[in-house]
């Protein structure tokens, strides 16, 4: 009896612990940390899965924003534990840490903010419910903020029924800033597990619209590469190798494009190290040593020096290791800290690529060829930054001429609105509150960044202004709110997503922070007596006219020139009463794969792309 409510004890203080400083344990309480809570349970089920007992999960978000993770592996163990005289699966979700206890893998998946276990799943959920097959025996348990609220009970037994383990939770209101789980980031991190742990089965489902992907491929690592590769002109087949050194275990699969991004993909222990870490920076001086070596070596250089930077243009990699004491560093834990790493990496990939591309000399030449065309594309750029910087100096107009600064200073304040044609920006200028906002006129179509070397880039004046102005490549930049403005046509869009190009593929941080903003002027204008009513759609519009008196007098706005200064700023740029919308970068790869297929060299999948899509096209102004 003591014993017992010793343990009781620890259960209330292990709660108390988790939900006193969530952060501690899943990152923050917003966005990031709701969908931790989804890959804390898959994870577990994918330990299960690389133990070899488990090859089908299934991911469902309800109605409810409550989730329900299913596998097929052994099934928690049920069985009492011998010290707590409790299931051991009751100890597993009561328990912080417990996790580890059962586990007898070589390399833990866990470390950081990863693999803190269930229990903190169910301490920081408002209800949490497991359910066991074991022996054809279904097991059920419910908890409430992580506090069991029934003993494990047999429910069901039938002799069809499989082995498996079933969580099912709801993030716990009092936690959390919202609840509402996103598609598009579980559906990312799913189908990455599923290219980590070739020839699982993974699902998800989504019961609010019943969407559902379905994820399984044997290649593993190289098919990612296929799969992110697939929309681009690739210069030779993927280049992989899988090898243990030192106890990591290295695997590495890349393959070049003839496009100008770089694409990599850093994992340790299926975590995807965004921040990068020891085994990316390994990586990357492999690669850059191996190219360089062949290409001194086989006189293909041509006086001209290749850096790092060089070797990465086009390049589309992924590095993925395994480590048995992993440190995770970084703002967002995302960041390999093991410096042990980064030798092993680099002399594995110097080492491997270098005799493949020995062995593959059409391969590396066609390689070189593209790096070299990038190093001669810096060596300019640098030359004419250096020019700009020279003149800038003398000049002393760091900031570009057309911009109409506000005067706040305060980049938390300060916005900066990036309006279409010089008239719509005249307008602005009149209209706004030039207290914090700012106004950038553009002349147009700008430069399309995807198909345009650095050079290139660089030398246009567009570019240049919008960069200034933000302070792109500076320490510090200007304006934590950048609103793109265009008219709502189809050239308005174009611009819209040539400037969501630049932003993505030059400054991407700006829009993995959420800096990055679309105004939403109105398309109507209704005339009633004296008021005057606006309205964003044209449902909106037929709803904001019911019960009014017939012949009420209807404007469509064609663009935002044929808005007064005073009317822009009512409609579009108070915030008061705007409508902004937020862009936030959800799937990576999908994000990717869309830049790609909607301004890359390819014709076919754009093609492809818009008879695909254009259905979902509601107006079309033409
Ligand atoms: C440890 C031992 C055993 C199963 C598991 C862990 C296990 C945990 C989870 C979490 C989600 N799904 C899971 N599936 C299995 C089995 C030990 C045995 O049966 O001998």
């Amino acid at each position: 009896m003591e014993e017992y409510k010793a343990k009781e004890i620890q259960v209330l203080e292990d709660i108390e612990a988790v939900r006193m400083r969530p952060a501690m344990y899943i990152g923050d309480t917003d966005k990031r940390g709701l969908h931790h809570l989804v890959f804390e349970v898959v994870d577990n089920s994918i330990d299960e899965a690389m133990v070899g007992f488990c090859n089908r999960i299934d991911v469902i978000i309800h109605k409810d924003e409550s989730i329900t993770v299913k596998d097929n592996g052994r099934g928690i163990p049920i069985d009492e534990h011998p010290i707590e005289k409790r299931p051991a699966v009751e100890v597993v979700m009561t328990t912080l840490h417990a996790g580890g206890k059962f586990n007898h893998k070589a390399y833990k998946v866990s470390g950081g903010l990863h693999g803190v276990g269930v229990s903190v799943v169910n301490a920081l959920a408002d209800w949490l419910e497991v359910e066991i097959t074991r022996e054809h025996k279904v097991y059920h348990q419910r908890y409430e903020i992580g506090k069991p609220v029934t003993s494990l009970k047999i429910i069901n037994e039938l002799s069809e029924l499989d082995d498996g383990t079933t969580v099912s939770f709801h993030p716990d209101p009092q936690v959390f800033q919202q609840i509402r789980f996103s598609f598009d980031i579980l559906s990312e991190r799913i189908r990455e597990l599923a290219f980590l742990n070739p020839g699982i089965l993974l699902t998800i489902l989504d019961e609010r619209t019943e969407k559902k992907h379905e994820f399984t491929y044997k290649g593993g690592i190289v098919e990612f590469i296929n799969f992110l590769n697939s929309d681009k002109t690739v210069l030779h087949p993927p280049i992989y190798f899988h090898q243990e050194k030192e106890g990591i275990d290295v695997e590495v699969a890349l393959q070049y494009t003839d496009t100008y991004t770089e694409n990599i993909f850093a994992y340790a222990n299926s975590i995807n190290t965004k921040e990068g870490g020891t085994h990316l920076a390994g990586f990357k001086s492999g690669i850059t040593k191996a190219i360089t070596s062949y290409a001194k070596e086989h006189n293909l250089t041509k006086e001209i020096e290749i850096v790092g930077d060089d070797t990465r243009e086009g390049l589309t990699a992924v590095v993925a290791v395994k480590i048995a004491d992993p440190q995770f560093e970084g703002q967002t834990k995302t960041k390999l800290g093991n410096p042990e790493a980064k030798g092993v990496v680099e002399s594995l990939s110097t080492t491997y690529f270098s005799a493949y591309y020995e062995q593959n000399p059409t391969d590396a030449e066609k390689a070189i060829k593209k790096i070299l065309s990038a190093s001669k594309s810096r060596i300019a750029a640098q030359k004419a930054r250096d020019l700009t910087r020279k003149k800038e100096l003398f000049e002393r107009s760091p900031l570009p001429g057309k911009l109409a600064d506000c005067s706040e200073d305060n980049p938390d304040i300060a916005e900066l609105y990036i309006v279409e044609g010089d008239s719509a920006g005249g307008s602005a200028k009149q209209g706004r509150d030039r207290k914090f906002q700012a106004i950038l006129p553009i002349k147009g179509k700008i430069l399309n960044v995807e198909k345009a070397t650095e050079e290139k880039i660089l030398s246009s004046e567009e570019i240049k202004a919008i960069m200034k102005a933000i302070g792109i490549g500076e320490e510090n930049i200007r304006y934590k709110k950048i609103i793109i403005m265009t008219d709502a046509d189809i050239d308005g869009s174009h611009i819209r997503t040539l400037l969501l190009t630049l932003f993505y593929r030059r400054a991407k941080e700006l829009v993995e922070s959420g800096y990055i903003y679309v105004a939403q002027p109105p398309l109507y204008k209704i005339k009633h007596k004296k008021k005057i009513i606006y309205a964003h759609l044209e449902a909106d519009m037929n709803e904001k006219i019911k019960g009014l008196d017939p012949q009420p007098e209807i404007q469509l706005f064609k663009g935002l020139g044929e808005m007064n200064p005073d009317e822009l700023f009512f409609t579009t740029m108070d915030p008061q009463t705007r409508l902004l919308k937020q862009i936030t970068l959800e799937d990576a790869v999908e994000a990717d794969k869309t830049f790609t297929i909607l301004m890359g060299e390819k014709v076919e999948p754009r093609r492809q792309f818009i008879e695909e899509n254009a259905k979902y096209v509601e107006n079309l102004d033409v």
